[in-house]
């Protein structure tokens, strides 16, 4: 017979590492959006090969032809993919990835125009890649030469960045590969999910560096979010000093209403992270939906409209995650010399557009009883005390099913005119308005006072 009782692991005693206890604070429930900015020497070459409907790519091949353009360092080591033939051809033979850090030139970027566009576009918090899975670290960082301080760029980008947040009186968070660098590591490429596994770095050497690394940027920068990446090694998940344990301890220290994410690896999670995953209900914890607005996080130069969101999609997914009790941390992939390409810019200014607005339906929100209606045009409620926002995400419907629980409610579109429902066929149905029928969203408020 099996034992199906739970089974504990070794008792460690007072060997075990002891993890905080810190709460997601209340600025992040209330931001509901912000920017992810995956920036580095992967924007040099710019390249994934593209995909999207009708693209059908085997599993085998999945890290060969790689959705994702900042993975670029690793594709281009798989012999005979995509990015390694267009490599030798574009940068001939004898150039490495490594190569490129040479030929990157930040000329046009412009860190408070840039952070302008994104809280333009509504964001409250802003998370720019401090250093991705290549090893490239975009601060002067003390532990490598390899950073935009010493090569290419020749800027503290990081150090731009927070300034230029902090001046707009955004939040700053930072994203950090915790256990794959591989400018630091000597495994072969990794080509499968296993290999992702067995090719990221457990060793204690390892996480000595990593911990280092957070340590400067946590010192340098006081990030209000941590955004850890790919797990933390094995190696460093003790007592120890620069385990994660000791590590959450100082950065919540030092920032007592900072913000981790879930991906450490250990017992601890902050914020829980989905990325490009539909939600189908309201998560109870705080949680975060992450994606680029095309399949890649890094600018992919191949993407056009067909591959991006528009700026309806994009408006329709924030507030579908919002209902869903989380927030979305949308990417831009900026060109390699700082610039927002035009695609990218275009939805984040419709979504900045909406925001304005109809943003009270959005920042501080909570979610209601329930994400939606299972009848009619699609709806996502929010709350906000004693008000329902009701999002139509199909205007062009024309009416709606109002919820049961509003039918006595003062209604009145975000434009401020009034709203009644009449009563068909025992639904309650309110007309959407002509001026409103082509919103991406219209939202209607319904007071329960
Ligand atoms: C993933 C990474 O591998 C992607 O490149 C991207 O940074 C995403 C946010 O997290 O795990």
């Amino acid at each position: 017979m099996m034992n199906f009782e739970k089974r504990t692991g070794p008792d460690l005693g007072s060997a075990a590492p002891v993890y905080p206890s810190h709460a997601v604070p209340d600025w992040y429930r209330d931001a509901k959006l912000g920017f992810f900015v995956h920036w580095g020497l992967y924007s040099v070459p710019a390249w994934a090969v593209q995909h999207g409907e009708g693209v059908h790519i085997p599993t085998e091949d999945a890290y060969a032809w790689h959705q994702y353009a900042e993975w670029y360092g690793n594709t281009v080591r798989i012999a005979g993919s995509p990015t390694w033939e267009r490599h030798q051809r574009l940068y001939g033979p004898g150039t490495s990835y490594e190569d490129l850090a040479d030929r990157w030139d930040a000329a046009a970027f412009d860190a408070d125009a840039f952070v302008g566009e994104l809280v333009g576009a509504g964001a409250k918090y802003i998370v720019p890649t401090t250093k991705h899975h290549e090893g490239f670290c975009l601060w002067g960082t003390e532990t490598t030469g390899f950073n935009s301080v010493a090569r290419g760029p020749r800027r503290d980008l990081i150090a731009e960045f927070h300034a230029a947040t902090r001046r707009a009186g955004a939040r700053f968070g930072v994203y950090f590969s915790g256990a794959l660098d591989w400018h630091v590591s000597d495994f072969p490429a990794i080509e499968s999910d296993t290999d992702l596994f067995r090719y990221r770095r457990n060793d204690e050497h390892f996480a000595r560096y990593s911990a280092a690394q957070l340590d400067e940027l946590i010192a340098r920068f006081s990030p209000d979010m941590l955004w850890n990446d790919i797990e933390w090694p094995d190696g460093g998940k003790g007592r120890d000093d620069f385990a994660v344990a000791a590590l959450l301890s100082r950065y919540f220290d030092a920032v007592p209403d900072g913000v981790v994410n879930d991906r450490w690896g250990v017992p601890y999670h902050g914020v829980l992270t989905r990325e490009y995953t539909d939600i189908p209900d309201i998560i109870p914890q705080p949680w975060e939906s992450t994606r680029g607005l095309g399949y890649s996080f890094g600018f992919n130069q191949d993407e056009d409209a067909r591959h991006s969101l528009s700026g309806a999609v994009l408006i329709r997914l924030l507030v579908d995650v919002v209902a869903k009790n989380g927030n979305l941390l949308i990417n831009v992939g900026p060109a390699a010399d700082g610039s927002i390409p035009e695609l990218q810019r275009a939805a984040m200014r419709e979504l900045g557009t909406w925001l304005q607005r109809n943003g009270d339906s959005i920042y501080g929100t909570r979610p209601w009883i329930r994400m939606g209606e299972p009848v009619g045009a699609p709806v996502r409620y929010t709350q906000a005390e004693s008000v329902v926002h009701v999002h139509v995400l199909d205007p062009s419907a024309g009416e709606f099913v109002l919820a049961p629980e509003l039918r006595s409610a003062t209604l009145r579109w975000a434009d401020g005119s009034g709203a009644t429902a009449v009563g068909r066929g025992g639904e309650s149905m309110v007309m959407i308005p002509d001026a409103l029928r082509s919103t991406p969203v219209a939202v209607l408020s319904a007071d329960t006072h």
